[in-house]
């Protein structure tokens, strides 16, 4: 057993303040032992596992709280050691007296995470489902929820698991031949190699393409809301907020800085952007502000182009290319329809988008909200859409770099294969791939990785 699982930790697993019910939770090889010495009820050594019992909390003589407590014997429990959880009132005075108890009779307190670190450590969960617990917790739409909870189910550890040891074989019989380089034998099937790798450099690229969408989904999807000063884009911005949020005014120009707030839409979590109208001008500020909206363009998943609505849009086509707009990102906006009476607006809405490749295009009123329910819908549809091209989709950030840094060295070996060099270097760059996808799982890892990642859990967990 890792020395840092010797000994037996303590939290407060629920919230702390006032509510119905507090959590404390035990783990360690003396947890029974320690509940047992504060508790007034059945003798909990003597129980079986995965059983609750009703008691007393006692300190000495004085009694506590009426409680229940759970136990789960290792290795069947969240951490893989022998646990205890005690369910009583929700009173800060309670749980804090109980952890005090827990403390004077051999516990220490827990740091954070460190309930997440014992089961990983125990090899309850691999390092990606473990990170997956910390995101399943602090999962705010649906959206996120799906994303951590499949990752916590397992997500890409299996596939993980079998490419690495394919790769571990190949590795394993170069270096081989490095052992019989007198003889100048080959062990490793180099088609086979070639082929393998091949193979796992498309899905490692279908799974960095996923983290575009992964990686939207938990921070929030960037929407940009961008165009000519004074087209409605603060009143646009205003009024999917449901807030005040931009300055409206009629003086083009008005906003200046990136104006960002998150809103949720069925279950997705957006996160739009007010820019600064872009025009040719000499304020000095205002052309910061164009200079930044240009950089909102770049990191934004989706691009809401919005212009006032008119009769004859012919000239839109040079404008979305003077901005070098991706279409496939963009949904155009014709605004102001409450103001607009020459003619129908759905035919603009198609003459417009005939123009430019069908790319979406709806007429709406940012200032009396109509057609904004369209608006809507094409934003979640969008997303979703984004969504169903991968089945397996990359969040975190540092399962990204991971397997970046695998993909570069799979790169080298089939460079190195091309140059035909010596079975040493070809093995030594698919360690080098090895160790990061080991790093994702936490086959590899260090305490620094492991410090850095379970730090951001909370107590308790
Ligand atoms: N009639 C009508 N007026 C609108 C609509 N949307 C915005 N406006 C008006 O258009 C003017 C400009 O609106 P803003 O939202 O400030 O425009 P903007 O694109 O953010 O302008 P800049 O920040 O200067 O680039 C204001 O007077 C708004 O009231 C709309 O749907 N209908
Ligand atoms: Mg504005």
């Amino acid at each position: 057993m890792s020395p840092i699982l010797n000994d037996t930790i303590v939290a407060l697993s629920t919230p702390s303040g006032v509510g119905a019910i507090a959590l404390v939770r035990l783990s360690g090889p003396k947890a029974i032992e320690i509940a047992d010495k504060i508790f007034l009820g059945k003798q909990l050594s003597k129980q079986s596992s995965h059983t609750i019992h009703f008691g007393k909390i006692i300190d000495g003589a004085k009694v506590i709280d009426e409680v229940l407590v759970s136990i789960f014997k290792n290795p069947r429990s969240y951490t893989g050691q022998d646990s205890i959880e005690i369910s009583c009132h929700g009173s800060p005075y309670i749980s804090e007296q109980v952890i005090k108890l827990c403390i004077s009779t051999g516990a220490r307190t827990a740091d954070p995470g460190e309930f997440t670190m014992r089961a990983f450590l125990n090899g309850q969960l691999d390092l990606s489902q473990a990170e997956a617990v910390a995101d399943l917790i602090s999962s705010e739409t649906q959206a996120q929820h799906d994303l951590a909870i499949n990752q916590m189910r397992g997500g890409y550890s299996d596939m993980i698991k079998t490419l690495r040891d394919k790769l571990i074989e190949f590795a394993s019989l170069l270096e081989l031949e490095n052992d019989f380089s007198e003889e100048d034998v080959e062990f490793a099937d180099r088609t086979a190699l070639v082929k393998l790798i091949t193979n796992i450099k498309t899905l490692i690229a279908e799974l960095l393409q996923s983290f575009d969408y992964g990686n939207a989904i938990k921070e929030g999807v960037p929407v940009a809301i961008i165009g000519k000063p004074n087209v409605g884009k603060s009143t646009l911005l205003n009024a999917l907020l449901n807030e005040d949020r931009a300055i409206i005014s009629a003086t083009p120009g008005t906003t200046r800085d990136v104006i960002e707030d998150t809103m949720q839409l069925d279950g997705i979590l957006f996160r739009f952007i007010d820019t600064a109208g872009i025009r040719e001008t000499q304020d000095e500020i205002e052309s910061i502000g164009i200079t930044k909206t240009k950089e909102q363009i770049k990191k934004a998943q989706i691009i809401l182009y919005i212009d006032e609505i008119k009769e004859d849009h012919t000239e839109i086509v040079s404008e979305l290319k003077q901005h070098d707009l991706d279409l496939e990102k963009t949904i155009i906006l014709l605004n102001k329809i409450d103001d607009f009476h020459k003619c129908h607006s759905y035919d603009v809405e198609e003459a417009v988008s005939t123009l430019i490749n069908r790319t979406p295009t709806i007429a709406i009123s940012a200032k009396s909200g109509k057609h904004l329910d369209k608006l809507r819908s094409a934003l979640t549809s969008k997303v979703k859409k984004a969504k169903s091209s991968s089945n397996i989709i990359v969040s975190n950030l540092r399962h990204h770099e991971a397997f970046q840094n695998a993909d570069t060295a799979l790169q080298k070996v089939l460079d190195g294969l091309n140059q035909n060099i010596s079975s040493d270097f070809l093995a030594l760059d698919i360690r080098h791939a090895l160790s990061s996808l080991g790093e994702i799982s936490g086959e590899v890892s260090t305490d620094d990785l492991l410090d850095s990642i379970f730090r951001n859990f909370c107590i308790g967990k």
